[in-house]
Parts: C-alpha cells; structure tokens; sequence
C-alpha cells in the first residue's frame, strides 16, 4: 500500500556530520526501510561527483588539483544549486529525499579555513530549505578512531576538530541531534522516528519553503 496520496510533497531530510559519523551508511539504511515500507524516496549525497564541477569538486578532495578556498566553497554550493530544480520537482511529485550533507557541510567546511562566515552563507541563499536536518553527533577524535580516514583533503583530525566548532555554531533548535556512538541499530531507530515524524507534518500540508 502506498502510504502518500497523489497531492501530498515528499520530504526534504538531510543528514549531517563529521567525516565518520556514519552518515553514509545510516542513509543507506534510512532509505531501504522506507522504500520497503512503499514510500517513494530517493538516496541524495552532495558534493554530487557526477556532474562537471562534481567531477571538479572531487578532484580538488584527491588532492589533484588546488583551488582558492573562496573559488571551492563555490563550486560546492553550484553543485547543489545545479540540482535545485530536480530536487524540487521530486519533492512537489510527492518523493521524498535523503540527503547526504547539504549546505551546512558547506558552510561547516569553509568556515572552519577561516572564510567569513557571512560570506560562506550568501550563495546557500535560495536553495531549498530541509523539512528535517539530523546532525549524527561524534567527537572528532572517536571519528578519527572509526577505521581510520582516507586520503581524502579534509579527513584530517585537526581540521575536523575546526568543522566540529563551525557545526556547533550553526546548529539551531530545528535540528536533531543524534549521539553517533550509539550503536547501529540505535542510531537507526532513533533516525527512522524522527523522519517519519517529518514525514508525516510534511504530508499534512506544510509548504516547500525556501
Ligand atoms: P563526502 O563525499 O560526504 O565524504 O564529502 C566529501 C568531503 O567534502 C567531506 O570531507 C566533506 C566535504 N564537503 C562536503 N560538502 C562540502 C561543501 O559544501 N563545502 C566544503 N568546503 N566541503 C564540503
Ligand atoms: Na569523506
Ligand atoms: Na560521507
């Protein structure tokens, strides 16, 4: 049985964090249970490395080419703006999206190199606004403890320690906050309640604000 009528937009949930809180697996699982409950839903990840400048994003994180930390930050931002309109178009067709990182990574990232954070802010403006943000909450040292990172530019223990802070300075009372040491199955759980929780006051009506 599918649980939405025709009319009703999906939701916009995004998931935030530090590299290795788990985020990329627990979207993975957010989105099998959905699906399987006969929702329609999609599994998002931005930087979208697909596109041209994704492609452009994902070689600067190699460390294959160097950008200005001003002329990156915007090239992230173009890349969740050059998926604006299809993320609108799923969401009033009643498709919900799980997305992984949103412009508060982007924000997070380049605030924590030292770029003004007004600035970091400015090219966000317009993009859609998320009905949920879930920030999966670890320390920095006890992600850096989760297998080790990659080689990735920004995995990094120091730098992650900055990000941390410009996190905790965005974060505001519409967020949930998840304790990303819990275990697997806790984390889940805890996640599928507050997002069936959006779903439903998304469903009830509530407009796609931006
Ligand atoms: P991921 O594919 O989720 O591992 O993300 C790749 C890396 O890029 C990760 O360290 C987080 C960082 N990142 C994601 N979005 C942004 C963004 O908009 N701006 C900046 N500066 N970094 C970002
Ligand atoms: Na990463
Ligand atoms: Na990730």
């Amino acid at each position: 049985e599918n649980k939405e009528s025709s009319s009703s937009r999906g939701a916009l949930i995004v998931l935030e964090g530090l590299d290795r809180c788990g985020k990329t697996s627990q979207s993975g699982k957010l989105y099998k249970y959905l699906d399987e409950q006969g929702h329609s839903v999609e599994s998002w990840r931005f930087p979208d490395r697909n596109t041209g400048v994704g492609q452009m994003i994902s070689s600067y994180l190699a460390n294959k080419s160097q950008l200005d930390d001003h002329a990156i930050h915007l090239l992230f931002s173009a890349n969740r703006w050059e998926k604006r309109s299809l993320m609108e178009e799923k969401l009033k067709s009643g498709t919900t999206l799980i997305v992984d990182r949103y412009s508060y990574s982007g924000v997070a990232f380049s605030s924590a190199k030292g770029l003004d954070i007004e600035w970091c802010k400015a090219p966000e403006i317009g993009l859609l606004a998320p009905d949920l943000v879930v920030y999966l909450d670890i320390s920095p040292e006890k992600a850096a403890e989760r297998g080790g990172y990659g080689d990735e530019r920004y995995e990094q223990l120091e730098f992650q320690k900055k990000v941390a802070g410009s996190y905790l300075s965005l974060r505001d009372s519409s967020w949930k906050v998840i304790d990303a040491t819990l275990s697997i199955e806790d984390v889940e759980k805890k996640l599928r309640e507050a997002v069936l929780d959006c779903m439903m006051t998304c469903h009830k009506g509530k407009p796609l604000s931006q």
